[in-house]
């Protein structure tokens, strides 16, 4: 391939993939970039010893089968792998000792137990002072609560997922950045470690390796993964924003600079791209994060709750016996009459796993409200909600950040979810444009392909070639959907 052919691993909370990704001379004079799956595998939280957790070896394991099937399909047709780049999910990490062994299987935080260190944290850094210098959205599972529950963490470090992944495939420990600044100990203005925190907090101040930017080498493969993967040693693993994210957003395709996005998934991250953090107190009280992004861009966002809700009212359903396609109960949800009950997307009882229908109908009726016992009125509910929460978010986010925005892009799993396209488009006011799926992959493979020079330009470019090389949908407000999945 004249551009280059890269791999990526994305692994988000409901499912991981491998990917080989081709920058290639696309239509007119540009470049297009193009996306084939070589190995797709579920993920999702697993219950050890009463604590709720990630099953990180067995996610290596898909990792690495994964890495072995972009090798052979790349040979297959004569080309060369010219790097690796890794994404997951924010905030967790795994502790590993001088050796290298990983101490447990890493904390999900979907476990409680982040919950119960706020208070005592909050005792040491109030959380104005907090916000003030992370500039990071208060969620209960923030890495520095999760740290707070840790009884000893002399003689370990501390590596966020795709950092632990990446020491395993090269031995080198690093912190990409992008991440670092979901942890709540990074400094949202000089792109540090706030050394002050680590103090205040007690905890080691080398817990975390060395801050490593997107397009920096991470490594080379270790001699044991080169063979296990058939991929040759000297193949590079790339950082990229390693924050599923950061990544997804890198690969936003916006035209003009007036765009908002919606990364919707298991979460939906809501906001707007600003050059610089907004940390005042309006900031802080309506809980907007600023979170690093590619290029050093401040992603302005609020994690609102995302289609969790209903992947698990669906887990649920199967497991009491009606199991529904997804295309058939958002066909039936888009049948009832719009104005039905809804609740706060964002409420923190809906983060643990199972039973979400009954949670999901014991909110509506403390609201005081009655939510019919059928899955598709459940399903209109969250997606009602999902879109109100939205069209709110993105309220505050113009109005905190003065950024004024004229479109939405969605990406990521849910942007296939034509109902709540259209729901959000009748929210917001705003034209809805929906796609890529598979965003994030595309972002982590465009920061490798600058990175070996395979395509060049700063996000407006790297947007521009992700605009060239896949299929939108847009949706209008006040538009009827007659065939919501057709
Ligand atoms: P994550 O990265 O958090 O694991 P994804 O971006 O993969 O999440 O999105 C997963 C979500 O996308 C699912 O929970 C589901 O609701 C939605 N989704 C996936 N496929 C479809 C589809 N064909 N139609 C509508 N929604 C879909
Ligand atoms: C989305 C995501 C999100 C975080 C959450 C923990 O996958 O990374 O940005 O808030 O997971």
């Amino acid at each position: 391939t004249a551009g280059g052919v890269f791999a990526a691993v994305d692994i988000g909370a409901s499912s991981g993939r491998v990917m080989l990704g081709r920058v290639t001379d696309g239509p007119a004079s540009g470049k297009a970039v193009s996306l084939e799956t070589v190995h797709r595998f579920p993920n999702g939280v697993v219950e050890l010893d009463g604590g709720l957790h990630w099953d990180f070896d067995a996610l290596l394991e898909e990792v690495l089968t994964g890495l072995a099937a972009a090798a052979e399909t790349a040979a297959a047709s004569g080309e060369r792998i010219a790097s690796i780049g890794i994404d997951t999910w924010a905030v967790d990490y795994g502790l590993v000792d001088a050796a290298g062994a990983l101490r447990i299987q890493p904390f999900s935080y979907r476990d409680e137990r982040g919950r119960t260190a706020v208070a005592d944290v909050h005792k040491v850094l109030d959380p104005a002072r907090l916000y003030a210098t992370t500039g990071l959205q208060f969620l209960q599972f923030n890495t520095l609560y999760q740290l707070a529950t840790e009884r000893e963490l002399r003689g370990v470090q501390a590596l966020l997922i795709p950092d632990l992944i990446a020491f395993r495939l090269t031995g080198q420990r690093r912190t990409e950045a992008t991440n670092a600044s979901t942890t709540g100990l990074f400094h949202a203005v000089t792109g540090e470690w706030s050394t002050e925190f680590f103090r205040a907090l007690g905890l080691p101040k080398n817990l975390f390796p060395a801050i490593i930017q997107p397009g920096e080498t991470i490594g080379t493969l270790l001699p044991e993964v080169a063979a296990r993967t058939g991929l040759e040693a000297e193949t590079a693993v790339v950082a990229v924003g390693s924050h599923d994210t950061a990544s997804a957003v890198a690969a936003v395709p916006a035209q003009q600079e007036d765009f908002a996005y919606i990364s919707s998934g298991t979460w939906s991250l809501v906001g707007v791209e600003l050059d610089s953090p907004v940390l005042d107190e309006a900031s802080r009280l309506a809980n907007f994060t600023n979170e690093r992004g590619v290029d050093g861009t401040m992603r302005y966002l609020r994690n609102v709750g995302g289609l969790w809700l209903l992947s698990e009212c669906q887990r649920t359903w199967a497991d009491e016996g009606h199991r529904e396609e997804l295309a058939a109960l958002l066909e039936s949800a888009a049948a009832l009459p719009a104005g039905g009950p809804q609740i706060n997307a964002d409420d923190p009882a809906f983060i643990a796993p199972d039973n979400m229908p009954e949670r999901i109908r014991c909110a509506v009726r403390s609201g005081g409200a009655v939510l019919p016992d059928r899955p598709a009125a459940v399903v209109r509910c969250i997606l009602d909600s999902l879109a109100a929460a939205y069209a709110r978010t993105l309220a505050r986010a113009e109005g905190l950040s003065g950024k004024q925005t004229s479109v939405v892009h969605v990406v990521g799993g849910g942007s296939q979810n034509r109902l709540l396209c259209q729901l959000t488009a009748d929210a917001t006011g705003k034209t809805v444009v929906a796609g890529p799926v598979e965003a994030t992959a595309l972002g982590n493979v465009l920061v490798q392909a600058r990175a070996a020079e395979a395509v060049t330009g700063g996000l407006p470019e790297l947007r521009a070639l992700v605009r060239a090389s896949v299929q939108l949908e847009s949706y209008e407000p006040g538009v009827v959907l007659h065939s919501p999945q057709g």
